[in-house]
C-alpha cells in the first residue's frame, strides 16, 4: 500500500471488492506452479461463474438498504437485554469474549492465555497457578492464540456448565466456567505443536446413560519429531501428529492417537461413537510447496470406544517423558475396518472445517482449495467400521460446488447449510438433501438457495444454537477477516468485522457490522435460558478468605509476611501496614461486600500489581518488597463516592 492510500479515506468501489484478495491468492498459488483444484472457476470469480455447474440463485443485492426491514430485532433499547450469549474466541489477543446477541454488544472479556491488568489475570497467585509458572515464579507463557470455543453438552444441547478454547501457540486447552465466565483450568498437551480444532463429545460412546460431555477432543496441525528433543530435526518423514482426548472434568490428558496429516477442525457425533478431524497435508510436507501436491486429503474418523478399549488392552506406547498412552491411528496400521481405530474418508485437497448437522446425520467438510463441500453420511462411516461398506469414500453422499474458498459451515435446523466462501467474500446457503440428490445424478436439483455478500473474506460462521440439535435458524454471525472500508479508519491496523445475518427466511438479510479487536476465529451462539450465572462469589471458594474484618493484619514468619486485608466499601480494613525491605510479601484481599456489581480493585504503584476482587471474592499476590518507601495501595475500580479515598499505605522499611 502506498503512502497516499494510507493517509486518505477512500471510497472502495464495489466491483473491486472480490479482487482484493483472490487475485493475489491465485497469483501466489499459480506462481508456485501448483494446480489448486480451481480450474473450473479460475477465470472470473463471480458467484455466477463459481456455481456454473449448478443452477444458482442470483447474488444478493447490496444489503444495507434492506437491513432495517428484516424485522429481526437487533437494536436493544436502553435497558433491554439480549436473548443470546455469544461466546467468542479472541485469536492472538489470547482471550475470549462474551457478546450479547443479536445486538452484538461486547459484554465481557475473559482473559485466558493473556495477561490482563483489569482483573489481575496473570498477576494474582490464583491465576498464575492456572496459567502455570516457571521455577522462579514468572508465568510460563504470556501469550496465547485462541481459535475455537465450544460448550459442554447435555442431551444434544448446551448445558451451560463449561466452555473450552484452544491455544494454538503453546498447545493448551482452557476451560471457562459457564456460571462466572472465568477460566478455571488450563492443560498443556504434550508432544504437539499447532493445537487447532477442539470439540467436546456429546455423549458417551460406551455408557448410554451418560448423555453429556465427559471428553474434549483436540486436533493437532503441525507435525513434529516424537519426542521433540532434538532428534530427527530435518527428517520430516519421521514427524507425526497426535489427536488428543482430554477429560472434561479433571482436564487431564486421557489418550492420544498418532495420525497421518495435519488436523484442522474437529467434530463429534451426537451418538458419541465418532470424533473426526478434517486434515490437510496428508502428504506430510514440511515446506509450503509440498503441502498441496495431493489431490485428495481426508477427514479422519476416530472410533472412540475402540481406542479406549485398545488402551485398556495395553496396546499403547508413550512418547518421551509424557506418560499419556498413545495408540497408532495411522492409515497403514488401520487397514482392517473391523478392528480399525481410525478411518480416513478421502475429501478434496486441503479441506478446512468439519461441522456436524443438527440432525446428527452428516459431517460436512469445506474444500478451501476445492470449490466444494463434502457431505459425509455418519451411518455409512459406521457401516465401514462394522465391515459393511467396502470403500470408506462411499460414505461421501454429496460433493458439490458452492463457490470459491469454502471454509466453515453452519445450519438453520431446517435442512439448510450456510458455508463461508473466503475468496468470494460470500455466504452460500445450500440445501443438504438437494445437494445429495444433485450428487446422485439429479441435475435438476437446485441445492444453492441463496448467496449474500459479506465484508470481507469470511472465516468462521455460526448460527443461533447451530452447533446443537436445537439449531433454531434465527440468525447467524460471520467472522470477516478483513473490514477494509467498513469502519472509520484508525491507522494501519483494522478491526475484524463480525456481521450478523437474518436467516429466518429463504433469503439471507445482512443486519449489522460490528468491529472487533483482532482476531476472533470461532464462536458459539447460545440462547440465554441455557446460561445460569452468579453475580456474587462464595466466600468459602477460597481457602484463604479473610472472612471477618477483625482477621485482618500482618503476619510474619521469618522474612515471609502475609498481609490479610478485607475491603468493605469505601475502605480497606487496614489503614496502613508495615513490611521490611527484602520481605516476601503475600497480600490476601477479600471483598466482603455482598452487593452485586460492587467490585473493588487493588493497585500498588511501582510494584506492578493491579487486580480486582468481586463481591465475596478473594485474591492474593506475592512479591518481594525490594523498594523502601511509602506506597499507596489504592482501589482502581469505581465503587463508591469515596472511591478515591479508598486506599491504604504500604510502608516498606529500609533494610
Ligand atoms: Cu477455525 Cu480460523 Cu483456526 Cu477457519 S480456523 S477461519
Ligand atoms: Cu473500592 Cu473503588
Ligand atoms: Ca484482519
Amino acid at each position: 500500500m502506498n503512502e497516499a492510500k494510507m493517509n486518505t479515506v477512500e471510497a472502495m468501489p464495489d466491483p473491486s471488492r472480490r479482487k482484493f484478495l483472490n487475485t493475489a491468492a491465485f497469483a501466489g498459488l499459480a506462481g508456485a506452479g501448483l494446480s489448486v483444484g480451481l480450474s473450473a472457476c479460475n477465470k472470473e470469480s463471480t458467484p455466477a461463474a463459481s456455481s456454473a455447474a449448478a443452477p444458482a440463485a442470483a447474488p444478493a443485492a447490496a444489503p444495507s438498504a434492506k437491513a432495517a426491514s428484516s424485522g429481526l430485532h437487533t437494536h436493544m433499547a436502553p435497558g433491554e437485554l439480549d436473548t443470546y450469549y455469544g461466546v467468542w474466541s479472541g485469536g492472538h489477543s489470547g482471550e475470549c469474549r462474551i457478546l450479547g446477541l443479536p445486538s452484538g454488544r461486547e459484554i465481557k472479556r475473559i482473559p485466558t492465555f493473556n495477561v490482563d491488568c483489569m482483573s489481575g489475570w496473570g498477576i494474582t497467585n490464583e491465576s498464575k497457578k492456572i496459567i502455570g509458572t516457571r521455577p522462579d515464579g514468572r508465568l510460563k507463557y504470556m501469550t496465547g492464540d485462541t481459535h475455537h470455543v465450544h460448550g459442554s453438552y447435555k442431551d444434544g444441547t448446551y448445558d451451560g456448565k463449561y466452555f473450552w478454547v484452544n491455544d494454538k501457540i503453546h498447545s493448551r486447552l482452557a476451560r471457562i466456567r459457564g456460571d462466572v465466565f472465568e477460566c478455571d483450568a488450563i492443560t498443556e498437551i504434550p508432544n504437539i505443536q499447532g493445537f487447532h480444532g477442539i470439540f467436546p463429545d456429546r455423549r458417551d460412546p460406551v455408557d448410554a446413560s451418560i448423555n453429556y460431555t465427559t471428553r474434549v477432543f483436540c486436533g493437532n496441525e503441525f507435525h513434529l519429531p516424537k519426542p521433540n528433543d532434538g532428534r530427527d530435526l530435518d527428517e520430516p518423514e519421521k514427524y507425526g501428529t497426535l489427536f488428543t482426548c482430554v477429560d472434561a472434568e479433571t482436564m487431564k490428558v486421557r489418550w492420544q492417537v498418532k495420525v497421518d496429516g495435519n488436523m484442522d477442525l474437529v467434530a463429534s457425533s451426537y451418538d458419541g461413537r465418532f470424533a473426526a478431524s478434517n486434515q490437510y497435508n496428508t502428504e506430510g510436507g514440511a515446506r509450503y510447496e509440498d503441502m498441496m501436491s495431493a489431490e485428495m486429503d481426508a477427514c479422519v474418523f476416530f472410533d472412540v470406544a475402540r481406542i479406549e478399549q485398545a488402551i485398556k488392552d495395553g496396546k499403547f506406547y508413550t512418547v518421551g517423558d509424557s506418560n499419556v498412552p498413545v495408540v497408532d491411528g495411522t492409515k497403514a496400521a488401520n487397514t482392517d475396518p473391523k478392528t480399525a481405530l481410525t478411518g480416513y474418508v478421502p475429501v478434496p485437497k486441503n479441506p478446512h472445517g468439519v461441522n456436524a448437522t443438527p440432525d446428527g446425520k452428516y459431517f460436512i467438510c469445506s474444500g478451501k482449495l476445492s470449490p466444494t463441500t463434502t457431505t459425509i453420511d455418519l451411518a455409512k462411516v459406521a457401516d465401514w467400521f462394522d465391515g459393511k461398506l467396502d470403500d470408506i469414500r462411499k460414505a461421501v453422499v454429496a460433493e458439490v460446488e458452492v463457490g470459491l474458498g469454502p471454509l466453515h459451515t453452519t445450519f438453520d435446523g431446517r435442512g439448510n447449510a450456510f458455508t463461508t466462501l473466503f475468496l468470494d467474500s460470500q455466504i452460500v446457503k445450500w440445501n443438504i438433501e438437494k445437494a445429495i440428490q444433485f450428487f446422485n445424478g439429479d441435475k435438476s436439483a437446485q441445492y444453492v438457495v441463496d448467496r449474500i455478500d459479506v465484508h470481507y473474506q469470511p472465516g468462521h460462521i455460526n448460527a443461533s444454537m447451530g452447533e446443537t440439535k436445537e439449531a433454531d435458524g434465527q440468525f447467524l454471525a460471520v467472522g470477516c477477516k478483513f473490514s477494509k472500508d467498513r469502519f472509520l479508519p484508525v491507522g494501519p491496523m483494522h478491526p475484524e468485522n463480525e456481521q450478523l445475518i437474518d436467516i429466518r427466511g429463504e433469503k439471507m438479510v445482512l443486519l449489522a457490522d460490528h468491529p472487533v479487536h483482532p482476531e476472533p476465529h470461532d464462536f458459539v451462539i447460545v440462547k440465554r435460558e441455557l446460561i445460569h450465572t452468579k453475580q456474587v462469589c462464595n466466600l468459602d471458594d477460597h481457602p484463604l478468605a479473610v472472612k471477618d474484618a477483625k482477621d485482618s493484619g500482618v503476619f510474619r514468619d521469618g522474612n515471609k509476611v502475609t498481609v490479610k486485608i478485607a475491603s468493605l466499601a469505601p475502605a480497606y480494613t487496614l489503614r496502613e501496614f508495615t513490611v521490611r525491605q527484602g520481605d516476601e510479601v503475600t497480600i490476601i484481599l477479600t471483598n466482603l461486600d455482598k452487593i452485586e456489581d460492587l467490585t473493588h480493585g487493588w493497585a500498588i504503584p511501582q510494584y506492578d500489581i493491579n487486580f480486582t476482587v468481586n463481591p465475596q471474592e478473594t485474591k492474593s499476590v506475592t512479591f518481594k518488597a525490594d523498594k523502601p518507601g511509602v506506597f499507596w495501595c489504592y482501589c482502581t475500580h469505581f465503587c463508591h463516592a469515596l472511591h478515591l479515598e479508598m486506599r491504604t499505605r504500604m510502608l516498606v522499611e529500609a533494610a
